[in-house]
């Protein structure tokens, strides 16, 4: 809104001809996000305690997780709120991309929020019922991916990491793999956010870096020279992911251990479908299970412990999602969260690096 009120200022006021540039508008959108973050932070957090919006603690989680009781959860309204609200107030909202990536993460921000309300409402830690916190998670995603599909110029092309020439194109396939990437983002962010901070800082990480695929793919010339596909528009999302990142930031700030708030699943699934929309908009939906590699993980070691539970009644991890496991070794809470931070720099450097070796 600002930038639409604003810019077309610049011919009688030459300095508003600064909100042009996307990565100006990207840096202010991070500032307001932060800014709105940190401020309303404490604000929120009296009043969860004061509702008496606090966490269920499964009894048959580790042990260290009880103290953990009655902290305010929900936070992720907090996070939504400013990168929703520096999103609108500094992206061109003629930019129907922008409207895909705000709306992804609305559903999936309202799917959560309910699921969250229900337990928070029957003091237990089981929501709404599984299969229609699904169906509601894949008809946004389907929705979304089927608009890219069918108005986006690449259709259903694939850009294939490292190699330049390979794009398989999925045809109308595009729509379930795509939905299922939103999906899945979702989930496995859901799932990774079980220890302060542990979450956030990897969505934090992806988020940024996102945003440096949204700036080259959205810029006819980087991206030609990159060789990696144009998607006009698409740097819009700079500021969209500057938001997230900044946003985060300020969210990090309370929910450094120990945590003075949780995000709940308004916030882990908010993040994750964003983080998969932005990667099919910018048409790097293979790079992100690089660039997300700690998510990838957290997923994949709750799929391998119930597999192996099931086939041979023997479980590979002490407890799953895998961040459990490192608790029950004896790992301190920060070492597990710090070292999966570093684990989600190194991923984001992998990520990066595909737009050059290729
Ligand atoms: C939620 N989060 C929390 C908080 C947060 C299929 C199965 C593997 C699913 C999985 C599961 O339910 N995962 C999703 C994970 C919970 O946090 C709340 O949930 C929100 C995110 N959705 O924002 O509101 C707890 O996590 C801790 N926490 C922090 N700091 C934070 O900043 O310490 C969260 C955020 C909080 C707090 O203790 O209460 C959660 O419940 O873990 N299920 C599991 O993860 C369970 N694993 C399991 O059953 N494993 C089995 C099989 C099925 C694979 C096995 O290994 O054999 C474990 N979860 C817990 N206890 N809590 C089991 C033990």
């Amino acid at each position: 809104m600002l930038y639409l009120l604003l810019y077309p200022l610049h011919t009688s006021f030459a300095p508003l001809n600064v909100f042009r540039y996307i990565t100006f508008r990207t840096l202010l959108a991070g500032l307001t996000a932060l800014s709105l973050s940190l401020l309303l932070g404490p604000t929120l957090i009296r009043r969860l305690i004061r509702l008496q919006i606090g966490q269920s603690i499964r009894s048959d989680g580790p042990a260290a997780h009880s103290v953990k009781a009655g902290t305010p959860t929900m936070g992720g309204t907090l996070i939504i709120f400013s990168l929703l609200l520096a999103t609108l107030l500094l992206a061109d909202l003629h930019d129907w991309y922008v409207w895909v990536a705000v709306l992804v993460t609305l559903g999936h921000g309202l799917i959560g929020f309910f699921d969250d309300y229900a337990k928070v409402r029957r003091r237990t830690s089981a929501g709404l019922p599984g299969k229609l916190r699904l169906a509601g998670e894949f008809g946004i995603a389907v929705a979304a991916a089927a608009a890219l599909y069918g108005f986006s110029e690449h259709g259903g092309q694939l850009t294939m990491p490292f190699f330049k020439d390979v794009r398989p194109d999925l045809g109308l396939w595009y729509i379930p793999f795509g939905a299922l990437v939103i999906v899945g983002a979702a989930n496995a962010v859901n799932l990774t956010d079980g220890l302060d901070g542990l979450a956030i800082g990897p969505v934090m990480i992806a988020g940024g870096t996102l945003g440096v695929f949204a700036y080259t793919a959205g810029h006819a010339k980087i991206a030609e020279y990159l060789q990696i596909p144009f998607v006009p528009g698409a740097g819009e999302l700079a500021v969209f992911c500057g938001a997230l990142a900044a946003a985060g930031l300020g969210f990090l700030w309370f929910n450094a251990y120990p945590a003075q708030m949780f995000m709940g699943d308004v916030g882990s699934l908010a993040l994750g479908a964003a983080l998969g929309v932005v990667a099919l908009i910018t048409r790097q939906e293979l790079v992100l299970v690089l660039l997300g590699g700690v998510f990838v993980i957290e997923a994949l070691s709750v799929i391998g412990q119930v597999v192996s539970y099931k086939l041979r009644r023997k479980r590979i991890f002490r407890m799953a999602p895998i961040h459990h496991h490192f608790e029950l070794l004896g790992w301190p809470e920060p070492q597990i969260i710090v070292r999966f931070w570093i684990v989600s720099i190194v991923c984001a450097l992998l990520a990066l690096s595909t737009l050059k070796l290729r």
